[in-house]
């Protein structure tokens, strides 16, 4: 192993990549997953660990795998490999290494969990503050804004050179899981990848495009309705809105259309911290936290909650009302927020007059 760019590598990282080197070197039958409802960092790391592993032992068989219920999101799909991604509940065979990215738990595995657990071996790679370590080489980056970035330093330990279109799988996890560059995990690695990975052929208005420029008129409609309702708490701190049961039938779209949702609230100006809540099918209201400062930790607000995720971005389940979960949720966040000082310069509430 190559070890040209192990200056922001920690003994620890070399050693596990050189232990999942082996481990691919030494399969035959492999399988990867993500996490349920994947995102650009699940995904596209995925089909990047699955190239990699492809380059390290052309003999196996590499099965990448959707965890959950559904056919790949449509915004994802012009990743490269992205048609063979297999459904879980598809997949009936007995792995000699199975490798989980950007998955905390297996729980979030979902449908690829029968596969970690009939495994000869396990790896997993993530860089979730919550992530339990349950597989036989666990390489967990805290700081990593993506897991797209650590997979990013295993292929140049490797000393491999990705193809233009395995650069944007990871070029992709890079950029939604820094959103644009923009939240405050964006770091020097993550630029330095990215610049890399632009080297490679990788390209960044293909993917913004592909991923931001593409939403259906419908959700562009959903939007307007989400700006409508959006709300500040009493502190003026918290900027929330919401989505009915009623608007997906209405606008005839799918829970997972919400996401993007999050970033129209972001951009209320002086806020600390914003908040989408998503009422589900049955009783449950899913919510979607962010931080727009550094000193919070919108993980730990969710972790109150049983939900989890990272200190900038975190999500939750709660199963009471829309209403009560407006109530309890925002008001959450909303003391957390407020057990530190108020920026200058605040200016949610608009321009005092
Ligand atoms: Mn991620």
């Amino acid at each position: 192993m190559t070890t040209s760019d192990s200056g922001v590598l920690t003994q620890a990282e070399l050693q596990a990549f050189e232990r999942m080197r082996a481990l691919i070197s030494d399969a035959r039958e492999v399988a990867l997953s993500g996490h349920v409802s994947p995102d650009g960092d699940a995904l596209g790391s995925e089909l990047a660990m699955g190239w990699l592993v492809s380059q390290l032992n052309p003999q196996a068989r590499v099965t990448p795998l959707l965890a959950g219920d559904r056919a790949v999101p449509p915004r994802y799909a012009f990743l490269e490999g992205a048609d063979r991604l297999t459904d879980g509940r598809d997949y009936d065979g007995i792995p000699d290494l199975f490798i989980g990215v950007d998955t905390p738990t297996p729980d979030r595995l979902k449908n690829a969990r029968p596969a970690l657990e009939r495994a000869r071996h396990s790896v997993a790679v993530d860089h979730h503050v919550s992530m339990q370590e349950f597989a036989d080489v666990n390489l967990l980056r805290e700081s990593a804004a993506s897991t797209g970035d650590i997979v990013y330093d295993f292929v140049r330990a490797l000393g491999l050179v990705p193809p233009a279109g395995v650069a944007t799988c990871l070029l992709t996890a890079i950029i939604t899981d820094t959103g644009r560059f923009q939240y405050q995990n964006t770091d020097t690695h993550a630029l330095r990848a990215a610049s890399q990975l632009v080297e490679w052929g990788a390209s960044p208005s293909l993917v913004s495009e592909r991923i931001y420029q593409s939403y259906p008129l419908s959700l562009m409609r959903l939007r307007a309705q989400v700006l409508q309702r959006l709300s500040l708490d009493r502190s003026g701190r918290v900027a929330y809105s919401y989505v009915t049961q009623e608007d997906l039938r209405t606008f005839q779209l799918k829970p997972e259309d919400c996401d993007s949702l999050i970033d129209v609230v972001r951009e209320v100006g002086g806020v600390d911290a914003c908040v989408v809540l998503r009422e589900g099918s049955a009783g449950t209201v899913r919510c979607n936290l962010r931080a727009k400062v550094d000193w919070l930790d919108v993980s730990d607000v969710a972790s109150t909650f049983g939900g989890g995720g990272h200190r900038a971005a975190a999500g939750l389940t709660v199963a009471c009302s829309l209403e009560d979960a407006i109530g309890t949720v925002v008001g959450a966040v909303s003391r957390a927020v407020c057990s530190h000082p108020r920026r200058d310069g605040s200016v949610a509430g608009g321009p005092r007059r």
